[in-house]
């Protein structure tokens, strides 16, 4: 039980919501990003993660493809993409070099692919369904997380076929699940400063409730610490929290911290560590539907996630493999993001966790425990 003795009486109203198994309101949100101690919201993000899973933490065994970086739109915090205009600054895979990639992997004990990029106006529905269908071909057992809620709104409108058309003919080619980017702020008044020219708020919540209805899981994320206010925050994850009332088909939640390097939005701040963290602990405490909340590693430097595992966090998703360049081109301390599992499983147990190896959809493959990696071994130098 958490002490909440010499609490002002609206903090210990929330706390008495939580402990009790209570939804907390927006303005009891709004309340804990304005008042809320890094202590306090910890305290009650981590109550809420240990009666979900106890002392568990998933990761899991993945890598990326990344299959251009040239984009039709010019989402102003983005460092990686290139213009169809400067595509020779870029990079453009074919599907014999993305095998080439998958291949790699051969004989290595790999579960997921998770396929995100730039949205190309040259690589268009079928070319993405041959892709899958290649995959699935050379490895069945991969699970495929593929596309954005953007790359789907463009690539279906090209090819003239409604939400549910595209994602079947995609989920008949191999699609396993959806990746939560995308989502950015929903609210109009930010995203129309940040990313006017893809798909909106609505748009990005009808591909997720469509997909879930189509029986496949998602995950959603929030760009958080640039020019949002805490009330745009709170209209993100309400909008999020209901739809999961509806659907319960997303998996986990991702708040992505804002990255200032090259980009245009350079000269914005990024958020404190202490922001950091007490955003992870608001979103534990406000998505009470969501089963998962992930801290993202190569995004937030993997002692940072490391620390957010005391915060409500119980998944630091994977070994990644060095194949993504999306944070690195922003920035973050991470230029080669890769961990082997070792790695993983050591900064899971040095934060007095349990370490799980899960599947995409955390169906648990293994639990190390009682593996013999010592927990005070410094592998994070
Ligand atoms: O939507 C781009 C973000 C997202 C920056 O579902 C930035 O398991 C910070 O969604 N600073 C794509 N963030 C990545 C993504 C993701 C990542 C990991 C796991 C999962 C999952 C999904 O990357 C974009 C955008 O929000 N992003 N630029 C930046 N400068
Ligand atoms: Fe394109 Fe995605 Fe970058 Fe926006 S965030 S410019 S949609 S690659």
């Amino acid at each position: 039980m958490i002490n909440v003795s010499g609490l002002a009486p609206e903090l210990k109203n929330i706390a008495d919501k939580v402990q009790t198994g209570q939804r907390i309101s927006d303005d009891d949100c709004l309340l804990l990003f304005e008042k809320g101690s890094l202590g306090f919201v910890g305290s009650l993000a981590n109550y809420i993660k240990e009666k979900l899973q106890g002392d568990k933490v998933y990761f899991n065994r993945n890598f990326h493809i990344e299959p251009t970086n040239v984009c039709v739109f010019s989402c102003n915090f983005c460092s990686y993409s290139r213009l169809y205009a400067h595509r020779d600054e870029g990079w453009e895979l074919s599907i014999d070099q993305m095998m080439h990639l998958v291949k790699h992997y051969d004989g290595k004990p790999i579960t997921e692919v998770h396929i995100v990029g730039g949205v190309h106006p040259k690589m268009d529905l079928q070319f993405f369904a041959d892709l899958l269908k290649a995959i699935k071909e050379h490895r069945p057992d991969l699970h495929i997380k593929a596309f954005t809620a953007v790359e789907y709104d463009y690539m279906f409108r090209k090819a003239k076929v409604s939400v549910e058309e595209g994602l079947k003919f995609l989920i008949a080619a191999g699609l396993g699940s959806i990746p939560g980017g995308g989502a950015e702020i929903f609210h109009p008044e930010i995203r129309e400063k940040i990313c006017a020219d893809k798909v909106n708020a609505d748009g990005w919540l009808l591909i997720h409730e469509t997909a879930h209805q189509l029986g496949i899981h998602s995950n959603a994320t929030m760009l958080f610490g640039h020019i949002e206010k805490y009330e745009h925050r709170i209209d993100h994850m309400r909008r999020l929290r209901e739809l999961q009332d509806r659907t319960k088909g997303f998996n986990t939640f991702i708040p992505l911290k804002f990255r200032n390097g090259n980009n245009d939005m350079s000269n914005v701040p990024e958020s404190t560590h202490i922001e950091d963290m007490r955003m992870y602990a608001i979103a534990r405490i406000y998505l009470d539907n969501f089963p998962h909340l992930k801290a993202y590693w190569p995004m937030l430097g993997r002692e940072n996630a490391q620390l957010s595992l005391a915060f409500g966090v119980d998944d630091m998703d994977g070994t990644i493999d060095d194949s993504t360049k999306i944070y690195s081109m922003a920035g973050a301390e991470e230029q080669s993001p890769t961990m082997t599992t070792e790695e993983l499983v050591t900064l899971i147990k040095q934060a007095r966790r349990t370490p799980i190896e899960r599947d995409t959809l955390y169906n648990e493959i293994k639990n190390y425990q009682s593996n013999e990696i010592d927990a005070n071994q410094a592998v994070l130098q």
